[in-house]
């Protein structure tokens, strides 16, 4: 069955008895302010759409913790699996001055915004902890534009729900919604620790979101495209779209 016709099979279920038309209003409420995670059954699905909606109420303004400089991690852990790409090596030898990364879908604007460029922008630093599903975490200062910056470069339309984000290594990427991706914290990284960003954390560009498990900040970030549906998307991403911390 389709979500959509088991969602209207439930609703419609719901709609002939009393006893539960506070549950249609909840759903109704939580579909309208974005409270429902795109891989989810809608509300009636598993607890992650309660823990979705709970987080957001509770998170949608709120700033992930900042350390300062003297907590940062001695010996920051890069997770990365090697990977061959003839494109990556190519740009590396260029010194990157080629990498690109392209921002299309709901923009007026669609751009193929160089390194380069992305680096002339105004930037933050922060430093804030990266924490992986696998339990181990470290602290770093990371240096980069604020996702917003781009978003507003590039004039993403009103409309747009969510970004989707690509790597240059195969098979991965992830998405945010827009409180996700206008929030202040979440950044195009391209320096850490005071210098560039290095390969092994994703340099020269990834995405850091401290609010989130540590897969959502994918690395050698190439390509994004804002949508208002995930549903070409393949829901979004690989692991659990949602990942608040
Ligand atoms: N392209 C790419 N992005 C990725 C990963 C990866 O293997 N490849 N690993 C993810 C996971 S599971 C985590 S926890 C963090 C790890 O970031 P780090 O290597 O800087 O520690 O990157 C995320 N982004
Ligand atoms: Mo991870």
């Amino acid at each position: 069955m389709s979500e959509w016709s088991r969602r209207r099979l439930i609703t419609t279920g719901l709609a002939g008895t009393a006893s539960v038309s506070g549950l249609a209003v909840a759903a109704h409420l939580a579909n309208q302010y974005g409270l429902v995670p795109p891989d989810s059954s809608g509300i009636y699905g598993p607890g992650t759409t309660l823990t979705y909606a709970s987080q957001r109420m509770l998170t949608r303004h709120s700033l992930a913790r900042e350390f300062s400089p003297g907590e940062i991690s001695k010996a920051p852990f890069a997770k990365l699996r090697p990977f061959k790409s003839g494109e990556f090596d190519r740009l590396r030898a260029g010194g990157f001055a080629d990498w690109r990364v392209q921002v299309e879908g709901m923009v007026a604007r669609p751009s193929a915004i160089r390194l380069g460029e992305l680096k002339s922008l105004p930037s933050r630093t922060q430093v804030t902890q990266l924490a992986c599903e696998e339990g181990w975490s470290f602290i770093a200062e990371w240096t980069g534009v604020q996702l917003s910056r781009v978003l507003s470069l590039v004039e993403a339309v009103p409309g747009a729900r969510y970004v989707v984000y690509y790597s240059l290594q195969p098979n991965w990427w992830h998405s945010i919604d827009m409180a996700d991706a206008m929030h202040p914290q979440t950044l195009l990284v391209h320096g850490m620790n005071g210098g560039e960003l290095p390969f092994g954390h994703g340099g020269p560009l990834r995405l850091s979101i401290p609010r989130q498990l540590g897969y959502k900040s994918v690395k050698f970030v190439t390509r994004m495209v804002v949508t208002d549906s995930l549903e070409r998307f393949r829901k979004g991403g690989n692991y659990s779209w949602y990942a608040g911390i």
